[in-house]
């Protein structure tokens, strides 16, 4: 996301903790803890067709252009000096990052060489899929793009760009990818690619929301801002320490406080130092869909459309919490970094103000747990994860928004980084999105009866086909009592294809790996 620069006050350098790890951002691939910069960002899923050719290709060609962390931190000081000069254009900054599956890896390293990685990493994300309730068939196997669904990728590119100028992003990224497959020469086939593009309401994902807007703090990478709390980046934004998201660093502990560090994640080979784990996931939006169900929904609980949606999410369209805006939207409070995450569920015992189901409380709990279970936040911590996604397809046409019907696919291509996907991404879909009971220990106002919050609306999918359901739709702020249910008849989301992919180390792609 673009943060408005003159919304941030300038980084007091007495904040800093002398405990921050050293982050090695030569080694680190740039899309991992910050992120590429992107307008546009094509998806190169290939299988390895000749394992000598592609390892010289790597070796020769490809490695020196991958994209480091520290370069995308050049870049980011580059676009802060341009704008301050009043150049406002977009610069041409192309990016390129690359993962390998499970098998990607054997193919490179040999059979068993890639070993006691991530059980959920290992067997793969089509394997995940009936666990995590996508749609799949009768023998199991998901119902997606069929490279996907049937296993058969070694590895992925992820090209970025912006080019420079607008509107011809998509010549350029496929004269890139064009240039990085011959240097590839026929030692890949291609198995899949797509190309996500930022929408023209920058920043905003289909279904309209401001997207981007809460990310894990990274202790030795996120400047502390809230003279209040030393342990917090922007205000509300908790620092982790960086072993949550790329291996070889102290992680979280579940035992310990949110601030102390905790072991560095298990890594059986010695390459996997400064890799990371990414998840894809291809969700198609239905959006007319999602749209007409506010409305009518709406309309039969006495709601505005626009509080119904923002109750699903936890925002408003304009970034605005719930928690700080009840009620109203406020775009000032959306578009403001130093306010627009200040916030903790702890206090909304009731769900007056967030419903526990809505999608931000339910994949980031903040201190919900509190008191509920033994060191509540600090295991809530454990569970994160940091997102780097990116929309796809063309916006709602005439014909669609007419009839409230879906006719061309669109949606995000989600993508995510850890160091567990079994504890962070499978975890967060799993255990809290997917689970009608999470989050538990609540009660209603004048009861003690518990609550069953219900999934949340939008990701949470059901493993049997039964109906999806939320409470509360309705906000009893500040003080009402009515209770409410939201059905929920047909997923608004639906996944179409996914991967799990390692990111290595510029280091292991040097040696090991080529
Ligand atoms: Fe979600 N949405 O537009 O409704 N997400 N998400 N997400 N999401 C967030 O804080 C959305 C998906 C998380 O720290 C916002 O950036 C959509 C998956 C987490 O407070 C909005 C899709 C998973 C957060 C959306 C989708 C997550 C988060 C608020 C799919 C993981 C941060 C803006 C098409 C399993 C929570 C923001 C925090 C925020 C939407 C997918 C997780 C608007 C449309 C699959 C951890």
């Amino acid at each position: 996301m673009d943060v408005p620069s003159k919304l941030l006050p300038a980084v007091d350098a007495s904040l800093s903790d002398a405990r921050d790890p050293v982050l090695r951002t030569r080694e680190i691939q740039g899309d991992v803890l910050v992120g590429l910069e992107k307008d546009v960002e094509n998806f190169l899923f290939f299988r390895i067709a000749d394992v000598p050719a592609f390892k010289s290709a790597l070796r020769r060609d490809l490695i020196s252009r991958v994209t480091t962390m520290e370069m995308v931190q050049l870049r980011e000081v580059q676009i802060q000096a341009a704008k301050q000069v009043g150049h406002h254009e977009r610069l041409h900054l192309s990016g390129l990052n690359i993962g390998f599956t499970h098998r990607g890896l054997e193919v490179l390293l040999g059979k068993g060489q890639a070993d006691g990685m991530d059980p959920s990493f290992i067997s793969g994300a089509a394997a995940a899929a009936r666990d995590l309730g996508d749609p799949v068939d009768a023998d199991g196997r998901p119902r997606w793009i069929a490279g996907f669904a049937h296993d058969e990728i070694h590895g992925v590119l992820l090209l970025t760009g912006p080019f420079g100028g607008e509107g011809h992003e998509l010549d350029v990224i496929e004269k890139e990818t064009r240039a990085i497959l011959d240097l590839l020469g026929g030692s890949v086939q291609v198995v899949y690619q797509e190309i996500g593009r930022v929408r023209p309401q920058r920043g905003h994902e289909h279904f309209g929301f401001l997207d981007g807007v809460s990310q894990p703090g990274i202790r030795g990478l996120t400047a502390r801002q809230n003279p209040a709390n030393p342990d917090q980046g922007l205000p509300g934004q908790d620092l982790l320490w960086p072993g949550e998201f790329v291996f070889g660093y102290p992680g979280q502990s579940p035992d310990q406080a949110v601030e102390a560090p905790g072991p560095e994640p298990e890594m059986p080979h010695p390459w996997m130092c400064d890799g990371a784990f990414m998840v894809f996931r291809r969700l198609n939006q239905r959006v007319p869909e999602f749209h007409a169900f506010l409305e009518t929904q709406g309309e039969a609980l006495g709601l505005d459309p626009a509080l119904l949606g923002a109750r699903m999410v936890g925002r408003w369209q304009s970034g605005a919490p719930v928690m700080i805006a009840p009620l109203q939207d406020d775009p000032l409070v959306g578009e403001d970094p130093l306010r627009n995450n200040d916030f903790e569920f702890g206090g909304d015992a009731k769900q007056r103000r967030c419903p526990y189901a809505a999608h931000i409380r339910k994949t980031y709990p903040r201190d919900d747990l509190e008191g509920v279970v033994p060191n509540g936040e600090a295991g809530v911590q454990t569970h994160r994860i940091k997102r780097a996604g990116i929309p796809f397809g063309p916006e709602v046409q005439e014909d669609e928004a007419e009839d409230r019907a879906t006719k061309r696919e669109r949606g995000l291509m989600f993508v995510c980084y850890q160091t567990s996907i079994t504890e962070q991404f499978e975890f967060v879909q799993k255990s809290w999105s997917n689970n009608t009971g999470f989050v538990f220990g609540k009660t209603r106002p004048n009861s003690t009866d518990p609550v069953t919050p219900g999934h949340d609306p939008i990701i949470g999918q059901t493993t049997d086909g039964s109906a999806r359901t939320m409470d509360e739709p309705l906000p009893n702020y500040p003080t009402g009592n009515t209770r409410s249910t939201l059905n929920l008849p047909e997923p608004f989301i639906v996944p179409t294809a996914a991967g799990y992919f390692f990111m290595p180390s510029i280091l292991a792609l040097q040696t090991v790996l080529s």
